[in-house]
């Protein structure tokens, strides 16, 4: 086999190589909308209710009044703490929901085109003042995936809850959060997050097309430029 012959290969092997990358190549992409609940917008320091349109309608309450969101550190009235300013990760919360003693829930779709069955979920809580709360995750092929769970014992502090889940393409996720006790004595919960890998888009032809063959060409005429001045 002759140099030209080898260079070519090496060539279409580099190419083939990174059109493999490419397909593998994957990015996390978070299927929770509006988890951090910063729209709309509370009063400064003061909370609110809203309905399903302006939060949005992936999300459900069964409190009569609507979506109760509140400011970054409001304060219902003192013995009571404000909310705690600073989340789990570190920075400053924003605006966060009050579940309530009532059931609030998110639902969304996994992609059809994921590949990776890997997902994690997490959330913070904050116990406002006394009472309890549970949360679940249910896929509608994978069955339960997140048994029922303590939401949180801290009135001081957000506490963080994170899962690694494994679930299927295609699938319908349910997210349930379940509030214990009286009015005004329920979690809060903030930056709710579900997030997969998925695959990123294959390159389209025309951009081999308008790229790279272009540019094996030119690689293809130097090489046998080459050789034939060592010809000469
Ligand atoms: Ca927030
Ligand atoms: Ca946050």
């Amino acid at each position: 086999m002759d140099q030209i012959r080898l260079t070519w290969l090496a060539v279409v092997g580099v190419v083939l190589t990174t059109a493999a990358g490419g397909a593998a190549a994957a990015g996390k992409t978070e299927l929770v909308a509006n988890g951090e609940f910063e729209s709309p917008a509370c009063p400064p320091g003061g909370f609110g209710f809203c309905g399903t349109e302006s939060i949005g309608s992936s999300w459900t309450t069964t409190t009569p009044a609507g979506f109760e969101l509140w400011a970054e550190g409001a304060l219902f009235g003192l013995p009571e703490p404000p909310s705690p300013t600073i989340g789990a990760d570190g920075h400053p919360t924003g605006q966060h929901l009050e579940v309530n003693p009532d059931t609030v829930t998110h639902t969304f779709a996994v992609p059809s085109s994921l590949v990776d069955p890997s997902a994690t979920f997490s959330f913070d809580a904050w116990l406002r003042i006394a009472g309890s709360g549970t949360y679940e995750v249910t896929g509608s092929s994978s069955g339960t995936l997140v048994e029922t769970t303590v939401m949180s014992l801290s009135t001081t502090a957000w506490t963080a809850h994170v899962h690694s889940l494994s679930v299927l393409p295609g699938e319908t996720i349910l997210i349930t959060f379940i509030g214990i006790g009286t009015a005004g004595e329920n979690p809060h919960i903030d930056q709710v997050s579900f997030t997969v890998d998925v695959p990123e888009p294959m390159p389209t032809l025309s951009f081999w097309s308008a790229t790279l063959l272009p540019l094996l060409l030119v690689l293809g005429g130097l090489r046998l430029a080459a050789s034939g001045r060592r010809l000469a």
